[in-house]
């Protein structure tokens, strides 16, 4: 399946589609994957183990450190509990049965970029500053090119002119064209001139840019309610998705950060940028519960093509692929 949905699966085709993207979660999630190698081999290293209170005690550890959770790392080990209880247990069969749960606790349909029925399609992208946005901006862009896209990008974030630097370098080196404002101007007003020159292009897609440092609870409400409002005037629908950019190194303190920016932009799923920063890949999980929004997209690096979407399959398959020595 494309970056978009739309709303027609190409028959079982989609299963190739997906398939290209096992890669980049592997590269993306090498730093959880040998983590939970190197740990689940010192489980075993004395061979096959029997399934008691020791054994279940540290395979939850294990799992806690990836971040999953403690509920959900409580379920994977009562599974292996009541599936094999006071019996011996070899590496693989545990390691399936965690695989497995894994599977189960992060499915989702795969998600991608809703697309607007006619005109361009417009996505507003929120987050804390730092977290990825406008990184994440540049790789869905490159990503949309690719299809054949057009793509117009606002720089709405106009608190910091480094900001709209960062995005023009993007757009020139991308191919998209670009709609700035200047220095502090109303970043609902540079939303509305994206709109309007992505209209005028016949362009597929508008992507905003949005500021991650806003002073108070209420600013930011009203700034980004006033951005959607504005674009909901020009397309009706629009934004047709707003976007929440989740930095996976942030841990849980900053995950409850970005719930004001969740609200506030009433978003549709989230882009969980950089993974590959971080060893704790099973963070996909409580973040799915605590926004109550689909991951759409992973940000496994710092170069546009650096984005997947989001599989749960092959997310799992690449939480536990194995090293060998001096395989990059
Ligand atoms: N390793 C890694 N770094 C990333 C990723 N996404 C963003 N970054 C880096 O994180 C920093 C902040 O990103 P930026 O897009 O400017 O964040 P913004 O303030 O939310 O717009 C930059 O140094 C990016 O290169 C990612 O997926 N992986
Ligand atoms: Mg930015």
């Amino acid at each position: 399946m494309g970056i978009f949905d739309r709303k027609k699966p190409d028959k079982a085709g989609d299963k190739t589609a997906q398939g290209g993207f096992l890669g980049l979660f592997k590269r993306g999630l090498e730093k959880t994957s040998q983590l939970l190698q190197t740990d689940v081999r010192d489980l075993f290293k004395e061979g096959d183990r029997l399934v008691d209170d020791d054994f279940l005690n540290e395979l939850f550890a294990i799992l806690v450190k990836t971040d999953m959770g403690a509920g959900p790392a409580a379920e994977i080990r009562d599974k292996i509990k009541a599936d094999f209880r006071s019996r011996k247990i070899e590496m693989a069969d545990a390691l399936q049965t965690v695989k497995d749960q894994l599977l189960e606790l992060m499915q989702q349909p795969e998600a991608p970029i809703d697309r607007a029925a006619s005109g361009p399609t417009v996505i507003l992208v929120v987050g804390v500053n730092g977290s990825g946005k406008t990184t994440s901006i540049a790789k869905l862009t490159k990503m949309f090119i690719n299809e054949g896209s057009q793509v117009v990008l606002g720089a709405a974030d106009t608190f910091r002119a480094a900001a709209v630097q960062q995005l023009t370098i993007w757009a020139e080196r991308l191919g998209a064209e670009i709609v700035k404002g200047e220095p502090s101007s109303d970043p609902a007003s540079v939303a509305h001139r994206a709109v309007a020159r992505a209209i005028e292009l016949n362009a597929d897609v508008c992507i905003i840019d949005t500021a991650g440092r806003l002073q108070t609870q209420t600013s930011l409400m009203q700034e980004l309610g006033k951005i959607r409002r504005v674009i909901g005037k020009q397309i009706p629908d629009a934004p047709h998705e707003a976007i929440l950019v989740l930095d996976a190194t942030a841990g849980q303190n900053g995950i409850s950060q970005a719930r004001g920016f969740s609200e506030a932009a009433d978003c549709s799923g989230i882009v969980l940028a950089k993974i590959d920063g971080s060893a704790k890949g099973g963070v996909v999980i409580p973040i799915r519960r605590e926004f109550n929004l689909p991951v759409k997209f992973v940000g496994v690096g710092e170069q546009a093509e650096d984005l997947a979407l989001f599989n749960a399959h092959d997310f799992v398959e690449a939480m536990f692929a194995e090293h060998f020595a001096g395989q990059r």
